[in-house]
């Protein structure tokens, strides 16, 4: 079949809208209409250049939520017309990883995932370019910023029907990612102080779970002083700006504020240093920090290894920890019961052809999230 598609052609390109090729589902596999997708950074890094992994021409798109249009072979778990959210960590329910219940890490199809590629190692994608018909590579085996794409049976979630395909496509990455950090990965239990650095997308949805959790204090830090508004709105109590009480003295505050430190950190910036401080402003003998962030390529972390003698523990997730299929219906569940707010987190919305606006929008700190409805 035809589809239209914004198609990478090249890193540092804008992407460009085409009509494309789509194969139909193989053996265990999906085609999916997508009705809506989020613009994150992670499509922005990939499409940058900046991404080592990256692959080109290629589909981005990881955050999205669709219908089932048609079934491959040998699919029981899915038909046609059931609702989706698409997984970059897909759940097969049978390998190492998904029998040990240890972690959402899946490795059913991560070689031929990472290689864009489906599993039996071709794309479901072409396009015509310079030369010819060209293959196109899948993204994070989801690449939602195609109107129909094929995915596995296991990396797609079934959710209810009466769901906004326009809100809870941000649960195939943002919501999930830091509400499953506070509840999966952390466990943060009631009365505990927690401290979040940076308050974009991801950090308000860890603010948002430490409040649900009922977490005591919830500590906002960023650099940038507008974001204090919307967090407080989500649960955060306090805010540190690090430009005002100077960069060296962040721990401290958060020292000051909790009695000698937070029981859970979490790092939502992606930066090396940021990192460093949310160790380090844990409480000693206990205090937990979350990697959230994915640092630039080639980056490091670095701490005085007697910050973890004395009982700090560094820790990072993915997805936030989520068995994507178990786990994402639940969270469609608690956000049409009203448990947890994603309406104000989508400040724009944009059809296909305008998503390379949704790039500027991110990097003038002008959105949370745009979404892209079809
Ligand atoms: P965002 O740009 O919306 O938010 C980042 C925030 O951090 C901004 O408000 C910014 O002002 C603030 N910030 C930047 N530098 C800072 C500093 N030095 N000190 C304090 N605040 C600072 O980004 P986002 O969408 O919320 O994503 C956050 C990170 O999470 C990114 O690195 C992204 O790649 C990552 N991420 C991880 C996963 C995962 O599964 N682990 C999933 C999705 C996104
Ligand atoms: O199993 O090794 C693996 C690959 C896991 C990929 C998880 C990606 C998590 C971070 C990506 C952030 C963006 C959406
Ligand atoms: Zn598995």
């Amino acid at each position: 079949m035809e589809t239209r598609a914004a198609v990478a052609w090249a890193a540092g390109k804008p992407l460009t809208i085409e009509t494309i090729k789509v194969q139909p589902p193989k053996e265990g596999e999906v085609l999916v209409e997508v009705m809506a997708t989020g613009v994150c950074h992670t499509d922005y890094y990939t499409l940058s250049g900046a991404d080592p992994e990256g692959l080109f021409p290629a589909i981005l798109g990881h955050e999205g939520a669709g219908i089932v249009r048609e079934v491959g072979k040998g699919v029981t778990s899915l038909a046609v017309g059931d609702h989706v959210i698409p997984l970059y960590t897909p759940e097969c329910r049978q390998c190492k990883t998904c029998l040990s219940q240890r972690s959402n890490l899946c490795t059913a199809i991560r070689a031929t995932q990472g290689k864009g590629l489906m599993p039996d190692s071709t794309s479901r994608f072409s396009c015509e370019g310079v030369g010819g018909s060209k293959d196109v590579f899948h993204y994070m085996g989801c690449s939602t910023f195609a109107n129909f794409t094929v995915l596995p049976e296991i990396a797609l979630a079934k959710v209810r029907k009466d769901a906004p395909f326009d809100k809870i496509c941000y649960i195939g990455c943002g919501v999930t990612t830091g509400i499953g950090a506070v509840i999966n990965t952390a466990k943060v239990w009631p009365g505990a102080n927690v401290a979040v650095f940076g308050l974009g997308g991801i950090g308000l949805n860890v603010i948002q779970a430490a409040r649900m959790v009922g977490a005591d204090k919830i500590i906002g830090i960023d650099l940038n002083p507008a974001k204090a508004e919307m967090a407080r709105k989500f649960g955060m109590t306090d805010f540190i700006n690090p430009t005002e009480v100077g960069n060296d003295k962040v721990v401290q505050a958060i020292q000051d504020l909790t009695g000698g430190g937070a029981d859970f950190t979490f790092d939502a910036t992606g930066n090396v240093n940021v990192m460093r401080q949310a160790l380090e402003a844990c409480h000693r003998g206990w205090g937990e920090s979350i990697v959230i962030g994915v640092a630039d390529a080639g980056k490091e972390i670095a701490t005085r290894p007697f910050q973890l003698v004395t009982g700090r523990v560094w820790k990072g997730t993915a997805f936030g920890g989520a068995r994507g299929r178990t786990d994402v219906p639940k969270i469609v569940d608690w956000y049409m019961d009203g448990k947890i707010e994603i309406d104000s987190l989508i400040t724009h919305t944009m059809p296909l052809d305008e998503i390379n606006h949704a790039f500027d929008l991110m990097h003038e700190g002008k959105s949370i999230r745009s979404v892209v409805i079809y």
